[in-house]
């Protein structure tokens, strides 16, 4: 049997490491035939990496890239490079066996990550068919030059194909995490994660997940995705699952369907999810998702001002967001809302429509996350505008450095100033960089939550101290 090693070079452990579902769906689906196994660098950042293709001796390599920087503009995180120090050339060094990159910001970017890394192959999107299909090609000196999706070097020049195809279903086989990667260090800080379909339809025109996953959902079968959060509740007893999804309740029924599953079999789990669409929720969506065991969510709103949410194509106005904040705090569903500043027509007056809104409408027990810049990716309608508006030409990379969008009716500095000084007076809001709270309020917090009992999410026990450092004058800002 032919070795296949696949390598998580992930090692971002803000806001908490997640766990390679994505590399665990591949090695699922390859044992089949292969003997596979998985490297999961997060938290040795690649240290054991070169021994352990010493010892197994692969016969192809697999490497995820995730994250290729950290989209908030004033920090500017770049990852791929140490992707490329830590792991890829350290293996180089030792093998040439063929190297494979996927993932999905490898899908964002794939001729500049080829380029960058000098890997052999890199499948664009979901790859439980191409990857298995290319391994089997490459074992049989079969060409590839006809797969989908599959870009590679050629000579000295990556070749890609520019049409990329979605069209299977999501898959119902769902991976044991902890069968390939240890989990312990995940079940402290982190999350078991669940996908329950694939695609998005919606049209945001910053967004890169229909680039990455396509444009059409693809749900999986409920009991499908309860079997699986029942057995992993079986074998790692008390652990917080997390759904992936681009945005949860869509399409349509799907979310609630999920959530009478997990009703239904009694099981008692705690959940948590990004991405809720306010134009799809109800009150009898929030009460099955309580009921559930939900207890945290993400609110992404964007922005609460009108012709902003417009502009970003966002697919839901005002209304609905304010209709989603009622029933969050009528259901007192600890909630972190992102606000994302200085798209398409922003102003003072726009950022001030969204401040109001914060303002009357947020559980001030909940956190309000404020970001400033639209990270521009290749294949969206924001990259286009910004080439229609002349900030740069397709021929310009905005891979690296990152290319970020400013609305040209406020300037960067006046944005910035406006995001400061609302979190300067507001213990609930939070300027992007000002996210990592310290040791000594982590400290604090954690004596808060043993004293007093509490059981809510951290991030509210975090809120109660800003909100005390905060009135005693205690609270550092710049
Ligand atoms: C869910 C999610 C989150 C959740 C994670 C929760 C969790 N429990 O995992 C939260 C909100 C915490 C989060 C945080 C962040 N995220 Co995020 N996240 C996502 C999202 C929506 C889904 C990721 C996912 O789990 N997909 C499901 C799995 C099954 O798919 P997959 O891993 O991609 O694997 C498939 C394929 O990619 C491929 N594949 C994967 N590996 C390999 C390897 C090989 C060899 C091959 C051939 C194929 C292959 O096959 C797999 C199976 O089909 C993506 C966008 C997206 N739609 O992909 C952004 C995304 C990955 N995040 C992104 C970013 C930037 C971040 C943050 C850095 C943001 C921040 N500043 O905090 C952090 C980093 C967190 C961390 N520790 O790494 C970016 C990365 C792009 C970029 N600019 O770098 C993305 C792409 C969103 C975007 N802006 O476009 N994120």
């Amino acid at each position: 049997m032919k070795r296949v090693l696949l390598v998580n070079t992930n090692m971002e452990r803000a806001p908490y490491p997640v766990p390679p579902l994505g590399l665990c769906m591949l090695a699922t689906v390859l044992q089949e035939t292969y003997n596979v196994r998985i490297y999961d660098g997060v938290f040795d950042e690649g240290s054991g990496l070169v021994s352990m293709v010493r010892e197994f001796k692969p016969d192809f390599i697999g490497f995820s890239i995730r994250n290729i920087d950290d989209v908030v503009m004033d920090r500017e995180i770049f990852y791929v490079k140490d992707i490329v120090q830590k792991f890829i050339e350290p293996v180089r060094f030792v093998t040439d066996v063929p190297i494979i990159l996927g993932g999905s910001g490898f899908s964002i970017f794939p001729v500049d990550v080829m380029k960058m890394t000098g890997a052999d192959f890199g499948i664009v999107g979901e790859a439980e068919e191409l990857l298995p299909e290319l391994l089997s090609r490459l074992c049989n000196g079969l060409t590839t030059d006809d797969m989908p999706n599959l870009v590679k070097y050629g000579g000295s020049q990556v070749q890609a194909g520019n049409k990329y195809s979605f069209s299977k279903p999501a898959t119902q086989r769902f991976p044991e995490i902890d069968k390939w990667v240890d989990f312990t260090p995940y079940k402290a800080k982190g999350v078991y994660s669940v996908q329950t379909k694939r695609g998005c339809s919606h049209g945001c025109i910053y967004c890169t997940y229909p680039l990455i996953e396509g444009r059409k959902f693809r749900t999986r079968s409920p009991s499908a995705i309860v079997d699986e959060i029942e057995q992993a509740h079986q074998r790692l007893g008390n652990v917080m699952f997390e759904f992936v999804d681009s945005t949860f309740n869509d399409p349509r029924g799907h979310a609630e369907s999920i959530c009478r599953e997990i009703i239904s079999r009694k099981i008692k789990v705690k959940l948590r999810t990004m991405g809720i669409n306010p134009r799809h929720v109800s009150e009898e969506l929030f009460e099955l998702m309580q009921r559930a065991g939900f207890v945290q969510i993400d609110a992404t709103p964007d922005s609460a001002s009108p012709s902003v949410l417009h502009l970003l194509d966002k697919g839901f106005g005002l209304d609905h967001i304010e209709r989603m904040a009622g029933m969050i705090s009528k259901f007192n569903i600890p909630t972190m809302w992102f606000f994302l500043f200085g798209g398409p027509g922003e102003t003072e007056g726009t950022f001030n429509e969204t401040l109001d809104f914060i303002d009357k409408f947020v559980n001030p027990a909940d956190l309000v996350y404020m970001n400033a810049g639209l990270r521009i990716y290749p294949g969206t309608p924001l990259y286009s505008m910004s080439v229609r508006e002349g900030r740069f030409t397709h021929s310009d990379s905005v891979f690296q450095p990152p290319a970020y969008y400013y609305s040209d009716k406020i300037t960067k500095g006046h944005l910035d100033h406006l995001i400061r000084k609302a979190s300067r007076s507001r213990h609930n809001c939070l300027h992007a960089l000002e996210t990592a709270p310290s040791p000594e309020m982590i400290s604090e917090a954690l004596e808060m939550r043993k004293n007093h009992g509490l059981d809510e999410p951290m991030f509210r026990t975090l809120l109660r101290l800003r909100a005390n450092w905060m009135a005693e004058g205690k609270l550092k800002t710049d």
